[in-house]
């Protein structure tokens, strides 16, 4: 039998430094199988530094189909600071199969009077409305938050579960933490699922076996489209991806005013109800700012950072009062007391949706 690399999935080879899986050969002979790592992996863990690339999307909705086929429960990772872009139809439909579980990770990032209990009501509602019927858990792989919670569904289903979702979710770390917590094992896993800032870093899906009829498998993340973070380089990308805070920027909006994140993204105000506010939420790698309708190229087409956007799309858009505009792969605004009306400028192929608002009121 192929054997695998237990931190990304890859079936191992000893020929190819350039491709997924290479060990070099002493390492193969010399580790018990069930802690062996690629290269890639092992480079990832000590130096932080992926020197092959993500995974392909043919090759990781391959893995998923699979992994789908073996398993009786699917869970489904979804970041929540990138709810919406964690649920293209395409993966829904191929979990659609199994009962599925949405695991909402990334709890830490959220401000602290945002509730668990507010969030999940709030998750399971925008399922609903894409429609979606799932249960949810609310979970932080980086501080343990809901783990008892999800540790006590599997237990009580003791499934055959696959964690899968888009990529960066939090797929592996979700996994890594359960491995952790042992759930009945006797004898803790040496090596974990690799867990990377890259996208695209889990390259086939792995299973994990624990006691009674427990087994987990990871999957590479699926590929999703209109993602402005998945069209930057690396380096750019992960300013984008909130990480370790959540940056928010308030500010009254009047028409003929703009905000912006430089050279992403920008929305003008052409109409609103008097004292109503944006709030612009991102990463904390960048920030949303105020500026005048007259800078708009220079924020927009003319920006001279780092990955400047070629194609700009302009788009109209009313945003109610408690409604939040969130731009895939980038962030979110919210409007407070009061309606938008926006003309938004995104790179073109970034997807934009209106949803109720997350963070703040909960009634329009
Ligand atoms: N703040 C925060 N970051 C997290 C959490 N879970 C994962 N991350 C970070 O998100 C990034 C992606 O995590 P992974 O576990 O590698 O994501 P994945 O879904 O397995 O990604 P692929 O294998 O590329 O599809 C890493 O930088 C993690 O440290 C969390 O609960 N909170
Ligand atoms: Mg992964
Ligand atoms: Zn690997
Ligand atoms: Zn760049």
């Amino acid at each position: 039998m192929t054997k695998r690399c237990r931190g990304c999935g890859a079936n191992l080879q000893t020929e190819n430094p350039g491709e997924y899986g290479y060990i070099p050969p002493k390492r193969l002979g010399e580790t018990d199988d069930d802690d062996l790592v690629c290269q890639r992996c092992f480079r990832i863990i000590h130096y932080n530094k992926d020197e092959l690339g993500p995974v392909l999307a043919t090759a990781s909705s391959q893995a998923l189909e699979e992994g789908v086929a073996w398993s009786d429960h699917v869970a489904l990772v979804v970041d929540l600071l990138d709810f919406d872009a964690g649920l293209p139809s395409a993966l829904l439909e191929s979990v659609s199969a199994r009962p599925l579980l949405v695991v909402a990770n990334k709890q830490d990032l959220l401000p602290k009077k945002t509730t668990a209990a507010e969030v999940a009501l709030w998750a399971k509602n925008r399922l609903r409305q894409l429609g979606v019927e799932a249960e949810v858990q609310v979970v932080s792989a980086l501080n343990g938050f809901g783990f008892a919670g999800l540790a006590q569904w599997i237990e009580a289903r003791q499934p055959k579960l696959l964690f899968a979702g888009v990529t960066n979710v939090g797929k592996s770390h979700v996994l890594s933490r359960l491995l952790g917590m042992r759930l009945g094992r006797k004898q803790q896993y040496a090596v974990k699922p690799t867990v990377s800032a890259y996208p695209g870093t889990t390259v086939s899906w792995s299973r994990w076996r624990l006691s009674g009829g427990i087994e987990l498998a990871d999957s590479p993340g699926f590929v999703p489209e209109g993602r402005l973070s998945d069209m930057l380089c690396p380096a750019c990308a992960r300013e984008l991806i909130p990480s370790r805070t959540l940056s928010s920027k308030l500010y009254p909006i009047a028409p003929g005013q703009m905000m912006h994140i430089p050279g992403r993204a920008a929305v003008v105000c052409q109409d609103s109800t008097p004292g109503a506010l944006l709030i612009g939420y991102c990463g904390s790698g960048v920030s949303w700012e105020k500026s005048s309708e007259r800078h708009l190229a220079k924020w927009t087409r003319e920006f001279d950072g780092h990955c400047p956007i070629q194609n700009w799309e302009e788009h109209t858009v009313t945003v109610p009062r408690n409604c939040d505009l969130i731009i895939h792969g980038l962030g979110w605004i919210s409007a407070r007391k009061g309606e938008y009306k926006l003309k938004g400028y995104l790179p073109a192929g970034t997807k934009f949706s209106l949803r109720p608002c997350l963070i703040g009121p909960k009634q329009q």
